[in-house]
């Protein structure tokens, strides 16, 4: 046995594939947090047991990024290898992707064990030691323990197959569809290297509303080969598919999920897919929604179409995430009940390898949603959290909104149900379910820093950081996240993560104050357009959302209106009857309310909105100044470009603030509060605004 063991020993040349498209610029920001330290030399020795591609990766990222300041040698190696189980470590509960990192003696040898039952656990074993010693922490001593508590930890690419990304802002898409399978650009490893550091498992790579084409035989080579550069870093490939795809790339006359010839057509098609992909996660469907095809075309049910998929992709292993994103062009029932009012009486319904795929919250990835009440109210049905990773809704690239607030104010919420929170639902521990998930919409295009701004780096890594762990702290993975990026400098670190802790209610703030929420233009959703309500359909109109009158503001889903409230457990349902015991922070999204309403601090709603907007603005103007306090400590390229981008900020925060307000006042005919600053245009400047070449806006 000993004989076989392959014990390979630190090499100085040993290089990776992704060692070799390292940037040419040092502080672009093409490096994420994976900043690469000085080259280990002298007293630390990194070696491995073992041989897969997999273990081969663990090590060169240890050799690659681990600081020399290790005074022990740091052996990686599978729980399983002789010498390790003979240690009798506690590993059984660490699942086949958890790690453990702890000071061993081997053969009489001090050393840093990294282990796991598979070589993936390693990997992010070696990947947890690296973030441990970039955010300051002693290496010779560290003990780390963890294992994922989501299975499915998923990017959703909104990248379409000519090279746009809808509602990107960092560039085109990463993928070259055009020049796959041939030619892998070397930044597809770099990208996986990325995901996997932060423990992310899995990547739709084309657009929910997608086309059928990335079914054909020429785009599975495609997918293959990035599956194939992805594998070795855990990550696993998926595709959005379109629900009517039989039909146009299949030649059948339907796509109806109960016609046989549907479903056979599926079957040879993941067949297809398995032949090319043997570890192919799966599909992703948006179904009738938004204009896409799906099951109710025909009168079947989402579940119906999800099950008939799911079929097709079991025996392999493979599983569906079918979008609860659903509202109807013919349905008046207000739309954030539509997706609950659907798919609520189909718990239980769905096949063991379905997952519902459901948004933070009812309408759309607004600033502050309350959560969604399907949480909670689907047991019997896996759901999978999906959050938006690229801030359509919150500035775009250029506005500084940390996300993980908002993440985790979702996550931590209470369902209603006994102890239940959102994050219990989606883990799995609430109903034990085995199959659990979470998805970001990503933010990453072919933009040199990867996501169009350092901070937006920092929300990829919040995201992949609480789907392994939803119950981390937002604060912590910020100070994590800046550290790795800026270094431990506490001169950096805290101001940094004071301005990320603020940002996003900054955003609220002058975007959306006390539950408003849609407020923004049409079709690229840059900028404020409260006054539109020319749009088709009543639901794609903000006026439809705020309903400001003369008399108040908001939209009442108690039961006196739509009774939205009524689909959250009662005792939540109860605290949101209420507009007293509503939170004020969510008060107009389930409230209709005069705006002399009185708010606890004793202002009237007008007051107080306007406060809000003041203060988003101001927020914004304390971080301009908190960044230019970091001019010297920060290096050039990304303190610029964050400055820069602040500038933007804070001229936008006023826009967003100045255009609202001279709005809300042609609705109320009220004064603003003493003091406060008019808002320096006139409504009809603000309306005649067009941005017709906004990014990201699909066409
Ligand atoms: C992919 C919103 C966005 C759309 C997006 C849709 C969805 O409506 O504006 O661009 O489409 O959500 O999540 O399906």
């Amino acid at each position: 046995m000993k004989a076989m063991r392959t014990l390979v020993r630190a090499s100085a040349i040993a290089v990776t594939a992704a060692l070799l498209t390292a940037p040419a610029a040092a502080e672009d920001g093409y490096r994420l947090w994976l900043r690469t330290q000085a080259p280990v030399e002298g007293p630390i020795a990194i070696s491995r047991l073992g041989d897969t591609p997999t273990l081969r990766l663990a090590e060169a990222e240890l050799r690659r990024d681990l600081p020399a300041a290790a005074n022990l040698p740091v052996l990686v190696a599978l729980a399983s290898d002789p010498s390790v189980s003979a240690l009798r470590l506690p590993v059984a509960d660490l699942g086949n992707e958890g790690y453990l990192v702890r000071p061993v003696s081997l053969g009489g040898r001090p050393v840093l064990l990294v282990t796991g039952n598979t070589d993936r656990g390693v990997l992010y074993g070696a990947f947890a030691l690296i973030r441990h010693a970039a955010s300051g922490g002693q290496i010779g001593s560290a003990t780390l323990r963890s294992a994922p508590k989501v299975k499915l930890r998923v990017l959703n690419h909104w990248d379409n197959l000519d090279g746009t990304v809808e509602r990107g802002y960092s560039g085109e898409s990463l993928w070259d569809w055009w020049k796959l399978p041939d030619y892998r650009d070397p930044r597809y490893t770099d990208y996986a290297r990325a995901n996997a550091s932060i423990g992310i498992n899995g990547t739709v790579l084309n657009n929910v509303n997608a086309k059928a084409d990335s079914l054909t035989a020429p785009y599975i080579a495609k997918a293959a080969a990035l599956a194939d550069v992805f594998r070795p870093w855990g990550i696993r490939v998926y595709l959005s598919a379109r629900f009517s795809a039989p039909i146009e790339i299949g030649g059948l006359k339907t796509a109806d999920p109960r016609d046989p010839a549907v479903a056979a057509w599926w079957k040879a098609k993941a067949d297809e897919i398995y032949r090319a992909i043997p570890d192919f996660g799966g599909f992703l469907v948006k179904a009738n929604s938004e204009g896409q095809p799906g099951p109710r075309d025909y009168g079947a049910s989402h579940a119906d179409g999800a099950n008939m998929l799911a079929a097709a992709v079991k025996p392999h292993g493979g599983i569906v995430m079918w979008r609860a994103f659903v509202y109807a062009d013919t349905d008046p029932e207000d739309r954030a009940k539509q997706a609950y009012t659907e798919f609520k009486p189909l718990d239980g319904k769905f096949a063991d390898n379905v997952m519902v795929q459901v948004k933070n919250g009812a309408i759309d990835f607004q600033p502050r949603e309350p959560f969604h009440p399907l949480f909670g109210a689907m047991p019997r049905t896996p759901l999978m959290m999906e959050f938006q990773i690229t801030k359509e809704y919150l500035g775009q690239a250029t506005h500084l909104a940390y996300l993980g607030p908002l993440f985790t104010e979702v996550l931590e919420a209470k369902t209603g149900r006994g102890r239940e929170t959102v994050a219990s639902v989606v883990d799995g521990e609430s109903e034990r379910h085995q199959l659990t998930g979470m998805a970001g919409v990503a933010n990453i295009g072919d933009d040199r820093d990867w996501t169009g701004g350092t901070f937006n780096q920092a929300n990829w890594y919040a995201f992949g950081r609480l789907a392994w762990d939803p119950s981390l702290d937002a604060a912590a993975i910020a100070r994590e996240w800046a550290q790795q990026t800026f270094g431990t400098d506490p001169r950096v670190v805290d101001p940094v993560v004071d301005m990320m802790m603020r940002s996003r209610e900054a955003v609220v703030d002058y975007t959306g104050p006390l539950g408003l929420a849609h407020v923004m233009a049409t079709g690229h959703h840059y900028g404020p357009g409260p006054w539109v309500s020319e749009l088709q359909r009543p639901e794609w109109n903000p006026v439809y959302y705020h309903r400001a009158d003369r008399q108040g503001i908001g939209f009442d889903r108690s039961r006196t209106g739509s009774n939205a409230v009524a689909q959250y457990a009662p005792a939540v349902a109860k605290l949101y009857a209420n507009p007293r015991t509503t939170p004020e922070s969510e008060l107009l999204w389930f409230h209709h309310l005069p705006w002399d309403y009185r708010l606890k601090s004793g202002e009237t709603l007008w007051e107080g909105m306007v406060r809000r907007y003041d203060r988003g603005v101001a927020t914004v103007a304390t971080m301009r100044r908190e960044w230019d306090g970091l001019r010297a400590l920060v290096d050039a390229e990304r303190w610029e470009k964050t400055a820069a981008f602040l500038s933007i900020q804070e001229r936008e925060a006023r826009w967003w603030r100045d255009a609202s307000l001279a709005y809300w006042q042609s609705v109320n005919g009220l004064p603003l509060p003493a003091g406060v600053a008019a808002p320096e245009h006139d409504l009809a400047w603000y309306k005649a605004q067009s941005f017709p070449h906004a990014p990201g806006n699909p066409h």
